[in-house]
């Protein structure tokens, strides 16, 4: 059968080149809002939000949760990723098909196939949680994209460049827009400033962002670029 004169219209995302491989798909995740929402309730149900402690000891202002066979975790130990939860010795509950497969399409739409993500970190930004200005080394692919799910309360994004020092920009992400990036700027600084208090109509005080990562996945094809191998 052919498509349906009922079907809904492909959507039509804006995609805005950032730098050199990082685009931003501005509302890409809107049209399957619902169904993300209730995936991130379901894993949630399964493993909450935790409140972890930088190497330095102080709590991390953001919640953190995490799916797939790896997770992002932080204590007075450093950052590393982890196959289980440090607090309960048990594996992260299983990336759901559906996450894994919008970060495989939103790779994909920002020009990069082959995406096999093995952690889906869940953070939670209540107002005035922030990130500070860092890089994502901790994995051992340093091609494959990052892929970032703002969802919730909106906030300001800080792209800076591949040295601490270099200038910042502020970018604007809201409910449903995704940010990928790779390649040239992988190894870019960003942050996220202080959330601004507010209310979203669906998730309330807060904004959720998810990143996969390919943590200890190499891309196909490629040799991997790794701490290790420099
Ligand atoms: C964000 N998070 O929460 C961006 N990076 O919007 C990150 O950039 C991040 O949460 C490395 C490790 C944990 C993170
Ligand atoms: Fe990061």
């Amino acid at each position: 059968m052919t498509a349906s004169l009922f079907d809904d219209p492909p959507q039509s995302v804006e995609r805005i080149a950032i730098d050199d491989g990082a685009w931003l798909l501005r509302g890409w995740a809107l049209a399957a809002q619902t169904q993300w929402l209730a995936t991130v309730q379901q894993v949630l149900a399964a493993q909450p939000f935790r409140r972890s402690l930088t190497p330095g000891g102080r709590p991390m202002s953001v919640g953190m949760s995490n799916c797939g066979a790896w997770g992002w975790v932080t204590d007075r130990a450093g950052y590393r990723y982890s196959p289980t939860n440090p607090d309960t010795g048990l594996p992260w509950p299983a990336m759901p098909v559906f996450l894994r497969q919008q970060a495989v399409d939103a790779a994909l739409a920002a020009g990069y196939p082959g995406y096999a993500p093995d952690v889906c970190l869940i953070n939670q930004y209540q107002p005035g949680a922030r990130m500070g200005l860092h890089r994502d080394a901790d994995e051992m692919d340093w091609q494959a994209p990052i892929v970032s799910v703002s969802l919730g309360l909106p906030c300001t994004f800080l792209w800076g460049g591949l040295e601490r020092s270099h200038p910042v920009r502020r970018l604007s992400l809201l409910h449903g827009d995704v940010l990928v990036w790779g390649g040239a700027t992988r190894m870019a600084y960003h942050g996220v400033q202080p959330l601004k208090d507010g209310q979203h109509a669906l998730l309330g005080a807060q904004r959720w962002n998810l990143t996969f990562r390919m943590a200890r996945t190499a891309l196909a094809g490629g040799l991997p670029r790794c701490k290790s191998a420099q």
